[in-house]
């Protein structure tokens, strides 16, 4: 930073006025001490009176400054902020205020932001308030501290040291979460362990939940949904069963007893082996509200998992959520939540959004979105996923009428957690990224996913646009190449199994048939792609007439759904004016080459960036180019194999056979 702009800052950061302490707003002034000591060097003191450079903080009940300066705070609810620059009794102050205590963290994180960003404007007139009110990170985190697809060492949550022992690590996940707008943490994976409902688990729930409270953050659990069995001793878990009812009850209260401010219980029921109420011939919606009933009178919410299987043999994979939870809607307790995976099939890198979006007008939606890349590379391939929620939240649902995006329809959204014991957090220096544009996005649906790109790089590698312009520049365009190297034009589910490490194009055998890559791919000799239209399965009808129309449409449906909606001949023209053969084999290279240039960025940035962190990224861009290459070659020499077809002209061989791609095995692999 340069001298004359360190000296305008440190001249609006002279001291901190806090008139009331209480966890919060002590937490807000050791943030606002910390940061502004790390970034200028000079920490200001706090004091009890106003002078020039004062930050004040606070709310009208804990300030009565705050209360009389008529600051409108109506329209914040409890999370917004306001960042002021007024003038009091002769003294430029800079005010952070909000209705709760929460909010003034969020402002104060918000200014500590401006600072690291070098964007801190000399008068601030800042006024913010989330988009949503449920922004939520969940653990797939395994009572054992293993992670379900998690790629950053095991769970943070050190089951066997609680409650005595609360890490400072505890206390950094809580403000790193403070600091992009998170307030609700589900600790737990949805294939779910009854265990954690036992007295002993929660009283080791309980202290993580102190220390996350005075950050804002709630804790929430997953509720299996045979507890009443496996820990009540019942012969049921019906939930129209009157004892289990009791039972969900008890173990509810018991719950508040210990964890006053409790956020509730996420449940994946009838899924994937997951115990639910059509166990016993009920319906979501009878199990949804029968917890609903139990945490009603504490205040809690049920999270429902839309992700489900349904009864119907041969029904379209991409169907199943939508037939199953339309009829639904109306029919949940107003403190149920419906959470629905962005897109219909399974967190791939790309798909369309969700039919539910703006389908369940009376019922409360959450967009779930994974941060974990299970389904791109893990955590070595660099992709930043901030513009695949961006593509998403924007998707008009035309419902009820055309110009309502997705964003408009939810009520809050949930990021399957990326977090771990990995020094760095995330797996790699990227994934960091891709937590923070969660949080970001959570709050403000409406940020751009550059924006959230720009800020992370500039709080992370630094502010010289020697450093921004690449980073940011890299990230944008990753996640498009991530989709050209595995799943081009629409084509998805396409990787190994179990574990989806790698490409598995030609697998077939396995239990179900909505799981074989063979199944969404439907590759042949006449073509490849799922026809989802009418003379297909039709699941285009689930989406409003409006954006059926289009996607049912070839002229119509963008090149990035092709494959996702249509059977396409081998031969056909692209809008490009290649053959689809031609283009598929072209998009193939075209994911390893933007790979080989984000190497290339990197590489020029060397001295820019510490040695440590340059060589890790380094390395990891070097695993993503040869998986890259590896996912082309394997899914080139499958698809000419299917199609009976040579490889368009000027298109490089694959370095193996098909046999050698289909002979890997890798032991080695996080898997489930
Ligand atoms: C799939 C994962 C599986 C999860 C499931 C879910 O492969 O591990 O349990 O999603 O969301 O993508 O429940």
């Amino acid at each position: 930073m340069e001298n004359s702009q360190r000296e305008a800052y440190v001249r609006q950061a002279q001291s901190i006025v806090e008139t009331r302490s209480s966890p919060t707003l002590n937490a807000a002034v050791a943030e606002l001490q910390r940061g502004i000591g790390g970034l200028l060097g000079a920490t200001p003191p706090l004091r009890r009176d106003l002078s020039d450079g004062a930050i004040l903080i606070g709310t009208p009940a804990s300030s009565r400054v705050i209360a009389g300066i008529g600051l409108k705070l109506d329209g914040l609810g409890s999370d917004g902020f306001l960042i002021r620059s007024v003038n009091l009794s002769g003294n430029r102050v800079t005010v952070i205020a909000a209705n709760d205590e929460v909010g003034v963290l969020y402002g104060t994180f918000a200014f500590l932001r401006q600072l690291q960003t070098h964007r801190l404007a000399e008068t601030l007139n800042i006024r913010d308030v989330p988009a949503s009110r449920l922004r939520m990170l969940d653990h797939w985190d395994n009572l054992d501290r293993t992670v379900e697809r998690g790629y950053s060492g095991f769970s943070l949550w050190d089951w066997q040291k609680l409650p005595r022992w609360r890490d400072p690590r505890y206390t950094d996940y809580a403000r790193a979460n403070a600091s992009i707008g998170i307030n609700a943490t589900v600790l737990t994976n949805v294939n779910a362990d009854a265990q954690v409902l036992t007295p002993l688990y929660l009283a080791k729930v309980a202290a993580l939940a102190d220390v996350f409270r005075p950050y804002g953050i709630r804790v929430f659990l997953t509720a299996r949904f045979s507890a009443p069995l496996e820990l009540g001793g019942l012969k049921t878990a019906d939930p129209v069963d009157p004892k289990v009812r009791a039972w969900w009850r008890a173990k509810s209260d018991e719950i508040y007893r210990i964890i006053p401010d409790f956020g509730g219980f996420l449940v994946k029921a009838n899924s994937e082996g997951q115990p639910g109420p059509q166990d016993y011939a009920r319906t979501h919606a009878d199990g949804a509200n029968m917890l609903a009933e139990a945490l009603q009178p504490h205040g809690g919410t049920v999270i429902w998992r839309a992700f489900v299987y349904a009864a119907k043999p041969g029904e379209d994979r991409a169907k199943q959520a939508f037939d199953e939870f339309r009829p639904l809607d109306g029919s949940f307790r107003p403190n149920v939540m419906l959470q629905v995976k962005n897109g219909p099939i399974d967190f791939q890198p790309r798909e369309p959004f969700h039919p539910l979006f703006g389908a369940m007008p009376r019922t409360p939606v959450v967009l779930e979105a994974q941060i974990t890349k299970e389904y791109l590379g893990f955590a070595t391939h660099l992709a930043f996923l901030g513009t695949m929620w961006e593509e998403v939240l924007k998707a008009d649902t035309c419902r009820p009428k055309c110009g309502t995006p997705v964003a408009d329809t939810i009520a809050g959204m949930a990021g399957v957690s990326n977090v771990g014991t990995d020094r760095n957090w995330t797996g790699s220096q990227f994934d960091q990224a891709n937590w923070y544009a969660f949080g970001r996005l959570a709050w403000d649906h409406g940020l751009p996913a550059r924006e959230a790109a720009e800020e992370w790089v500039r709080m992370t590698w630094g502010n010289d646009p020697k450093v921004v312009e690449p980073i940011v520049g890299m990230m944008m365009g990753s996640r498009q190449a991530v989709v050209n190297y595995m799943t081009p034009l629409g084509l998805h589910h396409l990787m190994a199994t179990g574990h989806h490490y790698g490409p598995g194009p030609w697998v077939n055998n396995l239990e179900r048939a909505d799981w074989n890559p063979t199944y969404f791919h439907k590759a042949a000799k006449d073509g490849i792609g799922f026809d989802r239209t009418k003379s297909g399965s039709d699941a285009v009808a689930q989406y409003s007439p409006r954006v059926a129309g289009c996607f049912s449409n070839r002229r119509c449906v963008p090149d990035d759904y092709l494959l996702w909606f249509h059977h396409v001949g081998w031969d056909e023209r692209m809008r490009s004016g290649r053959s689809l053969w031609g283009e598929l084999a072209f998009r193939y290279d075209d994911g390893v080459s933007r790979v080989q240039e984000m190497r290339r960025t990197w590489r020029a940035l060397q001295g820019e960036i510490d040695a440590e962190r340059f060589n890790e990224v380094d390395a990891f861009l070097g695993i993503q180019e040869a998986e890259a290459r590896w996912w082309r070659d394997a899914s080139l020499a499958y698809f000419s194999n299917v199609s009976g077809r040579q490889l368009p002209e000027g298109v490089q061989p694959p370095a193996h056979s098909l046999g050698y791609y289909e002979a890997l095995t890798f032991p080695n692999v996080p898997g489930h």
